[in-house]
């Protein structure tokens, strides 16, 4: 992660809406439906906005035609959660040189483009990895651990297994797969995983919605979730809360997608061309098998 920058472009404050470029990398799981959610509740026309919002599929060559799209739009601000963490200098120097802000959302780049982006705002993903690293040091030191990781060379990815990986160790650690973030390739991942790995007793999954897909695949091999093999997973929306109630997930470290409002603040203020922190880290908790029904019920994702 490269420096983010120091206060926006000097625009007109008060003439107007503020012109909002948002690429979204995709809908692959709750997480980032509660996000999503969370942006458009925030960045509205009532709120001073007036948002242009593009969903890439996951697909990193349909943020960057979004991002371009912007700049031709002559937007204000660019909002944007890159799918992975590099091959965005061209369309970063592109965007500097349009003069337009860019507010880094979530996912992080790697980039050696300066003052790329005048801030960023996500969770400490290294954080969660060393989180759950720590739980299972604590609860299950000779658990036998396969890793079902995020979309490969995601900021989420790289840093939750850094996070995670150093606290276990290596040595404790039996394979790795990518499940993508989505249910289904968890599924499929954990699938060919119980075959190459029959003496796995321990799953640490990068989100919710691959350790949901891997309860069913181990379900299909005859294994009890939670008991044969423990699942330590992150994200902590609704349904993988509800596996931690029904004692099918061990551990769950919480990725909080709700910052929609945050995000207005940080666009208000770089279209006035305030100073900014560098970075905004969302704050994250965790939830272990004492927790409610109740308390999954009241939760808002
Ligand atoms: C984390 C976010 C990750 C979630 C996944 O902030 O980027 O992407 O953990 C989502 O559920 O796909």
């Amino acid at each position: 992660d490269e420096t983010g920058g120091t206060g926006g472009q000097s625009a007109a404050p008060g003439s107007g809406p503020i012109k909002v470029g948002f690429s979204q990398l995709g809908a692959e799981s709750g997480w980032r439906t509660a996000n999503t959610e969370s942006v458009k509740a925030s960045l509205t026309a009532e709120n001073g906005i007036d948002l242009t919002f593009v969903d890439a599929q996951q697909k990193q060559e349909n943020q960057i035609k979004a991002l371009r799209d912007f700049i031709d739009q002559g937007v204000d601000v660019i909002a944007f959660s890159p799918v992975v963490e590099t091959g965005w200098d061209e369309v970063l120097q592109e965007i500097k040189d349009a003069e337009i802000p860019v507010v880094l959302v979530d996912r992080t780049v790697d980039t050696t483009v300066v003052d790329a982006y005048v801030t960023w705002i996500g969770a400490d993903f290294e954080a969660e990895g060393t989180t759950a690293g720590e739980w299972v040091t604590v609860n299950y030191p000779d658990a036998k651990i396969f890793e079902l990781q995020g979309t490969l060379g995601s900021g989420a990815q790289v840093d939750r297994e850094a996070g995670f990986d150093t606290i276990v160790g290596q040595q404790n650690i039996v394979g790795k797969a990518s499940g993508n973030f989505t249910r289904a390739e968890g599924k499929a991942a954990m699938e060919a995983a119980l075959q190459a790995y029959p003496d796995m007793d321990l799953l640490f999954t990068h989100n919710d919605d691959m350790g949901l897909g891997a309860i069913e695949a181990m379900e299909a091999a005859g294994k009890k979730p939670g008991e044969d093999i423990q699942i330590v997973s992150v994200d902590g929306v609704r349904d993988g809360l509800q596996a931690l109630v029904d004692k099918k997930f061990n551990y769950v470290v919480e990725c909080n997608p709700v910052f929609g409002d945050q995000i207005l603040d940080t666009i208000k203020k770089v279209y006035a061309g305030e100073q900014l922190p560098r970075e905004t880290i969302v704050f994250d908790q965790a939830f272990d098998q004492t927790i409610t029904q109740a308390e999954v019920d009241a939760r808002a994702y």
